[in-house]
């Protein structure tokens, strides 16, 4: 039998040229972002790529098939239904009982590895959680970047992880990180988290220069390109720092666990700054979308 992976006409077109394309995560449209602007911003983050004249590729699992590249009506349906977030664990028990679901970073990038597509815009990459020392809770992106050559884009990872633990689990797991533009590792909504990175690149071309070294000597790991927000686009430090506190502490309150404290944390952030975090957020999604873009594009010309 072979894999159950159902690649848009306009995708396997783009690859079997040699064009560019980005794949695209779900699981910030279907648990990332409220009903119902979410289907807005999922059809704008591929207008985004289109406009850049790059191919996207949402990635999903709909009706027992992995997709990469939804038609209009499939990306609706991961806007509106109700569907769980998946990551690689889940696909064979999804896939077996032909399920759907949104697939976080982890998912997205088995995927579009599968599909044949390098590069990979999202909004939030997992990590280590705070207290991780005690609970495991480790996100299985980590895990799966070592795993998977692809290059990701992020703006670093959210305040509600512990950074530096996550930034010493990359290195141990061989994940190449390289600052965009930036020595300082972003944390999201904050420019910059004040851990440094020891690799700064300039441009895309200089990020394609590093995917075809990596290539080269075979290396399985990814390489997370961590794009800052512009210091001017960033959330209000304070505002930021009240309401991380007070998040964390209601889950540590409502006693959470596994997969459902990263969005209850999300979900309460966005209350607790009053939608400020998610104006935010968008501009983020959209800042990595167009160097992704960018990055694929200059891969696409070598
Ligand atoms: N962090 C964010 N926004 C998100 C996520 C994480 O800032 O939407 C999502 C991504 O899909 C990521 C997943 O891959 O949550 C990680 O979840 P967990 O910590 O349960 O592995
Ligand atoms: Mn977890």
């Amino acid at each position: 039998m072979t894999i159950p992976l159902s690649i848009a006409p306009s995708v396997a077109e783009a690859i079997a040229a040699g064009q560019p394309v980005v794949a695209l995560e779900s699981t910030i449209i279907s648990h990332g972002l409220p009903r119902p602007d979410n289907l807005a911003a999922a059809r704008r983050f591929e207008a985004l790529l289109t406009d850049q004249g790059v191919t996207p590729a949402t990635i999903a699992v709909l009706d027992g098939q992995l997709k990469a590249g939804l038609a209009p009506d499939e990306l609706d349906r991961i806007a509106n239904e109700d569907i769980p977030k998946l990551s690689v664990r889940d696909l064979p028990v999804v896939l077996a009982r032909g399920g759907s679901g949104a697939t976080t970073v982890a998912a997205t990038s088995y995927i579009a590895n599968l599909a044949g597509i390098r590069v990979f815009a999202t909004g939030g990459l997992g990590g280590v959680h705070r207290g991780a020392s005690e609970t495991f809770d480790e996100s299985a992106d980590l895990k799966v970047l070592s795993e998977v050559p692809i290059t990701v884009v992020s703006a670093g990872v959210k305040s509600i992880l512990d950074i530096p633990a996550t930034l010493e689990r990359l290195e141990s797991l061989g994940v190449i990180v390289l600052g965009y533009g930036t020595d300082k590792f972003p944390s999201f909504w904050l420019t910059d988290s004040g851990f440094e990175l020891d690799w700064s690149v300039a441009d895309a071309g200089a990020v394609a220069d590093v995917m075809t070294m990596r290539d080269e000597l075979g290396q399985p790991a990814a390489i997370l390109v961590a794009n800052p927000l512009p210091e001017s686009d960033q959330l209000d430090p304070a505002v930021h720092d009240r309401a991380l506190a007070e998040a964390l502490r209601m889950a540590d309150e409502q006693g959470l666990s596994g997969k459902d404290v990263t969005p209850f944390l999300l979900q309460t952030i966005v209350g607790l700054t009053g939608g400020a975090s998610l104006a935010v957020n968008l501009k983020i999604a959209e800042n990595n979308i167009r160097v992704a873009g960018e990055i694929a594009l200059a891969r696409a010309s070598r």
